[in-house]
């Protein structure tokens, strides 16, 4: 879902798909790595850390918005509900939901890390006896197999995060196209969208003083060194972001200090001074251009809450 159209599109060169994509990405004019494989241990705990910073916004602002609205919101599902959530990290967003939705009667969490999604589950079970949790461990973005506990309820979809930004718009619409068909007919999906707004906002939220998303970015070169034998000399990099307002997007950059040449799993990759690699998109939307996205997928907007800088909007099955 991350692939980029302007990317070479390289024979594999290793085995593994981590390998493959990070020497083909490698390989490219624009060199890019997929921001899938920030999440490694060390960037999911660095991503945690980001969400508490005081210059990134977007999850205190769709907290605050899911606390405010949550008896609104709960208000468009249906009578005996399925709630199905796709890319659970942590319940702590639709545990505020699932306080005010007394029609869910089963919720389904779905996640690749099987491991994080067990015990989170466990624990949402625990907490909600009357609940059916019903986790699938799966890749949210390619088709999967719903429980058959849930049948004969009607469904309602779960995407909080603005995860949705990180996929290419082209790649979003696919997105909530493939959502639409896992959801069926009648469904309603809820879905969190990072806003369009000053930049100077964003690149703070992207470039935080204490350095903690140039942690997270940087990461990925630690991460390749570990897994792929590589040796790239961290140090000789550095965390670049901004707002390219033309693209309405962040982009994050791994800049080269210097000219430099880097081993990965028995292949050399060669860095000019200064050549970056590109290692994630963050689109933002306008309410209405977020609007325009779900209708060309298939969804009707029904209803948005927003704080100005964030919003979560409800969709309907068009
Ligand atoms: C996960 N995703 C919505 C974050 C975002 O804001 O695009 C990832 C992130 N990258 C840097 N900071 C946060």
């Amino acid at each position: 879902m991350t692939t980029k159209t302007n990317a070479a599109r390289a024979r594999p060169l290793a085995d593994s798909g981590f390998a493959s994509d990070v020497l083909s990405g490698l390989s490219a004019r624009q060199k890019w790595l997929a921001p899938k494989y920030f999440y490694d241990e060390r960037g999911s705990q660095l991503f945690e850390a980001i969400t508490e910073l005081k210059e990134y916004y977007p999850t205190r602002c769709e907290l605050a918005i899911l606390r405010e609205h949550k008896a609104d919101i709960a208000g468009v599902f249906g009578p005996k509900t399925a709630l199905i959530e796709f890319g659970t990290g942590s319940t702590r967003k639709v545990r505020i939901l699932l306080e005010a939705a007394k029609t869910v009667e089963a919720y389904v969490p779905v996640d690749i890390s099987a491991e994080m999604l067990r015990q989170e589950a466990q624990q949402l079970q625990h907490d909600y006896p009357r609940l059916r949790v019903l986790p699938v461990a799966a890749d949210f973005t390619l088709p999967f197999r719903l429980p058959s506990a849930i049948v004969g309820l009607s469904r309602a979809g779960f995407f909080p995060g603005s995860t949705i930004g990180n996929f290419e718009p082209q790649d979003a619409a696919a997105f909530l196209r493939h959502a639409g068909r896992m959801l069926g007919a009648h469904a309603t999906l809820i879905v969190g969208v990072d806003l369009v707004k000053d930049a100077n906002i964003l690149n703070a939220a992207y470039d935080d003083a204490s350095g903690v998303t140039a942690q997270f970015n940087l990461n990925l070169l630690t991460r390749i060194n570990r897994e792929l034998s590589a040796n790239f000399d961290v140090d000789a990099f550095s965390h670049r972001a901004f707002y390219n307002s033309d693209r309405r997007r962040i982009e994050m950059h791994l800049v080269s200090g210097r000219r430099q040449a880097v081993n990965i799993a028995g292949h050399v990759i060669e860095f000019a001074a200064g050549e970056t690699i590109h290692t994630e998109n963050s689109y933002k939307y306008t309410i209405e251009s977020f609007g325009l996205l779900a209708q060309s997928a298939g969804w009707t907007p029904i209803k948005v809450w927003t704080d100005g800088l964030f919003s979560v909007h409800a969709l309907a099955k068009a």
